[in-house]
């Protein structure tokens, strides 16, 4: 299994303006952890594709397998290092449904009705991934499980729980939390908390 080391853990700046380390990851979400049975779950991929693709649990096992270390920086300024991530990494997704060139952005779809929008430019960077371990366990309920998103460059509001579903948009439109006053991205050395 491939290793992947953030980029952010090497800058000479890690620790970004405004934030404290910590030395765990404190759970928040908008509310408690839905109820999951592997058989039922299916992973959806739409929006602006050539054609939509359905992933059962085993097919999301099938693909290819990363392990990422990177460090996890919270808006309300706790910042957790070297967090230990097991899953699959996004350019796989490039392998299962041809994405249209209109397509600038994905909205990910939570089953707690969390959504959250990365542009495709962080979106498909090396370091972010489709996590279902933790630390070398199964992803705690708490923590997403099955599958979470980790985009260790943003806010870790945009590193979604509970996901099932990656839906590719043509125009960067805001999720959950940013709908609600935050930044539209959430580039944490920008401190790019608000935009009210
Ligand atoms: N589905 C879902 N994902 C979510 C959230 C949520 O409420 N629902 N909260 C986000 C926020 S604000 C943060 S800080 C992180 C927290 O991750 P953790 O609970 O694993 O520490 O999850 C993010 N992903
Ligand atoms: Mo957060």
């Amino acid at each position: 299994m491939r290793t992947v080391i953030s980029p952010i853990n090497e800058r000479p700046d890690r620790l970004p303006p405004g934030q404290h380390w910590s030395n765990r990851l404190h759970v928040l979400g908008i509310s408690p952890p839905p109820d999951i049975d592997l058989s039922r779950y299916r992973l959806k991929i739409f929006g602006s594709v050539e054609k939509p693709a359905v992933l059962t649990w085993e097919e999301i096992l099938d693909l290819e397998r990363v392990k990422l270390i990177a460090d996890f920086h919270c808006v309300t300024r706790w910042s957790c290092p070297d967090v230990e991530w097991i899953g699959f990494p996004s350019s796989e997704i490039k392998k299962l449904v041809n994405i249209k060139e209109t397509a600038k952005s994905v909205m990910v779809h939570s089953l707690d009705g969390y959504t959250t929008n990365v542009p495709l430019e962080y979106f498909f960077d090396e370091d972010v991934v489709f996590a279902y371990r933790l630390f070398d366990r199964p992803l705690p309920s708490d923590h997403g499980y099955p599958l979470r998103l980790v985009v260790p460059k943003l806010y870790s509001w945009k590193s979604a729980k509970f996901v099932s579903g990656i839906e590719f948009m043509d125009e960067d439109l805001p999720g959950y939390w940013e709908q609600r006053g935050y930044h539209i991205l959430g580039d944490p050395w920008r401190e790019q908390r608000f935009w009210r």
